[in-house]
């Protein structure tokens, strides 16, 4: 048996990557409320620990958007007519399956791109889709999509359309400010008539939110430490991870979940690669990611803002999540 290699194209280099964990760290370190951006989460370690938080019961997200998928992939693929299916920070790419399964029946699927700064990740999903789908031309990207969607590959010609996926509730990982930055350049990377299909986690009752967040296993604990990990390898840290605890907190004015590291004592760390000596007072917190949740009038506004025209919406009967298909405009 042959198997087959699927062509990944590098535009964050790991040179590239490296500078801008440099930079990121040495801004966010320094900074008066410490945070770091949560990309760096997902080394393989974080990639799989972030897979098993999909299955915890805590964590409704993946389950819900998968549920929605199942009951409306026929009808999104009908409505897109997509022949090249290109995914944003397509992880695992487990859900992806059920829109590349729709995507074929409706008789037009050509090419999967699957674009993700997780190498680790990038390359197990597509080994698995290799075996799975033998006729789908696959063409994986390690990018960022802050800065990479220019990059993204054109329409295959020969009237092929592009959907463009952005799944699992990441676009609540982005800032309001980068959220309307990326929208925009959602819509510059697409053509009239192109669709973006987008999950979006809903606001719901704060005590199921931060359970989410902090679910009883402490698999997210670990997950929210990984990047003290990340740090320790590659910047030459001396970070005491376990002097860190994790805590979520649900911020009801900017309606989001904030996940933090809370130094557990006085500590001063030292990030050998730049030089750099941060001290954490007991107590204090870094800010690790913000997990945004969403009102269905607002995510349209948001849309419609960028250039977006929302077409569709479904939402799961709990109203926690919401898969919404949007055209580009002229
Ligand atoms: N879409 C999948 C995975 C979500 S986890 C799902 O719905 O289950 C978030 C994914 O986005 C991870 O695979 C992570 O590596 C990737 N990611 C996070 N920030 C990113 C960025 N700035 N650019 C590209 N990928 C990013
Ligand atoms: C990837 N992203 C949508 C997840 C979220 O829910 O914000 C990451 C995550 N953080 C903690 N648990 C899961």
């Amino acid at each position: 048996m042959t198997t087959r290699t699927a062509r990944i194209d590098v535009h964050l280099t790991p040179a590239d990557a490296r500078a801008a964990l440099r930079a990121d760290v040495l801004l966010g370190l320094t900074a008066h409320l410490k945070h770091l951006p949560p990309k760096y989460f997902y080394d393989a370690r974080g990639s799989a620990l972030f897979e098993q938080i999909t299955a915890l019961p805590e964590y409704s997200p993946t389950r819900t958007e998968a549920a929605l998928l199942a009951e409306h992939v026929d009808e999104i693929a009908g409505l897109t007519g997509a022949g090249t299916l290109i995914e944003l920070g397509s992880g695992s790419s487990a859900k992806t399956r059920l829109l590349l399964d729709a995507l074929g029946r409706a008789g037009r699927l050509t090419r999967y791109v699957p674009l993700d700064v997780s190498t680790a990740a990038l390359r197990e999903a597509l080994d698995a889709l290799a075996a799975r789908y033998p006729a789908l031309a696959l063409h994986g990207v390690v990018g960022d999509f802050t800065t990479h969607l220019d990059r993204l590959p054109r329409d295959g010609g020969a009237g092929d359309r592009r959907l463009l996926a952005f799944l699992g509730g990441t676009i609540g990982n982005l800032e309001p400010g980068q959220r309307a930055a990326f929208l925009a350049r959602v819509r510059t990377a697409l053509q009239p008539g192109e669709h973006l299909l987008l999950g979006a986690a809903l606001v719901t009752e704060p005590e199921v939110l931060v359970a989410a967040y902090d679910d009883a296993t402490g698999v997210t604990a670990e997950f929210n430490r990984n990047v003290l990990h990340v740090l320790n390898r590659e910047l030459h840290a001396d970070l005491d991870v376990a002097a860190f605890a994790h805590v979520a907190v649900w911020d009801a004015e900017r309606e989001w979940i904030e996940m933090r590291l809370r130094a557990l004592r006085p500590m001063a760390a030292t990030v050998r690669d730049l030089g750099l000596v941060v001290e954490f007072a007991a107590g204090e917190d870094l800010r690790t990611e913000i997990s945004a949740k969403f009102r269905l009038d607002g995510l349209a506004a948001e849309l419609t803002a960028a250039g977006l025209r929302p077409e569709r919406t479904w939402v799961d009967p709990l109203h926690r999540f919401a898969l919404t298909l949007a055209a580009a405009r002229r």
